[in-house]
């Protein structure tokens, strides 16, 4: 499956493992790249020594190319910039904001840039700073997320600019990856499924939630703050929205609560006080297998469809 993505990056198949806080690390990161796709470390809010050894760990367990995603609202998003040039990364995603102000550094370093794009707005002005590719995400993603659904924005990016434009937001088989095609993308990027990857070092509780989630599983919290974000359903996330829905917990409240929550969740399963990002595809997930066979499968899968 030849893409623009493909031939830029030289990797076998046009997918993005999703740049996961907390979550994506060089284990998995390394196991998508190693398949063939594009594996991504997730810089997160993490401390800069924590971010330089994953990038270390995962140059020693592939020599494919992988990613670094910086999130853009981490007060390390400066520090963790300049790293990456330093350790020469070769592609970088972004999120949760824009990333202007670092493109022509990294452009100089002749480092890829893909941003994390949720309109046609920031699309159009990513492909005048010298974004390679942009990722248009939909509103059915996991954790921060925008407005628009990916059915709905990634016609319109592709409409609107000429640089690739990689699917994100409820892909996770081979009917996903054939849909975002016709919708005239040339890559996906993959978050949620990979949660159920052998390789994925979330707490097994966090991986269980996943595979047993159904379709109506998911639920979006912390609107009113303006960072809406996307879990599974538990007795805290419920807490949450029904507190941001009668007004019982105030926005600032509601960041109290939730700060830390991504790593109770990831790190301890703990159900009480952690925040399970999860896509609104979780439903679909049903079974932990390697990531290289989930790719495998994805894309023969979406190769038939393409092809009838
Ligand atoms: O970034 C994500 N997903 C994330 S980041 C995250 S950690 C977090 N912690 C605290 C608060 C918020 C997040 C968990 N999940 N996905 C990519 C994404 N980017 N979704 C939406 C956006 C986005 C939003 C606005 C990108 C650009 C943007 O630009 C606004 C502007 O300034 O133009």
């Amino acid at each position: 499956m030849t893409t623009r993505i493909t031939e830029l990056l030289g990797i076998k198949y046009p997918v993005f493992q999703g740049g996961m806080a907390w979550i994506a690390e060089s284990t998995l990161a390394a196991a998508v790249s190693n398949a063939g796709g594009v594996g991504l470390i997730a810089g997160g809010s993490a401390p800069i020594d924590y971010l330089r050894d994953q990038i270390r760990r995962c140059k020693e367990l592939t020599d494919k190319p992988f990613g670094v995603n910086i999130m853009l609202m981490s007060p390390n998003a400066e520090d963790l910039a300049q790293l990456v040039i330093d350790e020469k990364v070769p592609v970088i995603t972004t999120g949760a904001g824009n990333p202007g102000k670092f493109m022509e550094g990294w452009n100089n370093a002749g480092v890829k840039v893909i941003p994390v794009v949720p309109s046609v707005a920031l699309a159009k002005r990513m492909e005048r700073s010298g974004a390679a590719a942009v990722i248009a995400e939909g509103t059915e993603s996991g954790g921060h997320i925008g407005e628009n659904t990916t059915m709905c924005l990634v016609p319109q990016v592709v409409d609107a600019v000429s640089i690739p434009v990689i699917a994100a937001g409820g892909i996770a088989d081979g009917r996903g990856i054939a849909a975002s095609f016709m919708l005239g993308a040339e890559g996906v990027q993959i978050g949620t499924r990979f949660l159920a990857a052998e390789e994925c070092q979330i707490h097994p509780t966090y991986k269980q939630l996943v595979v047993d989630a159904k379709d109506t599983d998911s639920i979006v919290t912390g609107r009113y703050t303006g960072h809406p974000c996307r879990n599974v359903k538990t007795k805290f996330s419920k807490r949450l929205a029904s507190g941001e829905a009668n007004g019982s917990i105030t926005p600032d409240e509601f960041e109290q609560i939730t700060l830390g929550s991504l790593r109770k969740a990831v790190q301890d399963g703990n159900l009480e006080e952690g925040s399970f990002l999860c896509g609104a595809i979780a439903g679909m997930v049903k079974k932990i297998q390697p990531a290289g066979e989930m790719i495998e499968e994805m894309f023969a899968e979406a190769e038939k469809l393409l092809n009838r």
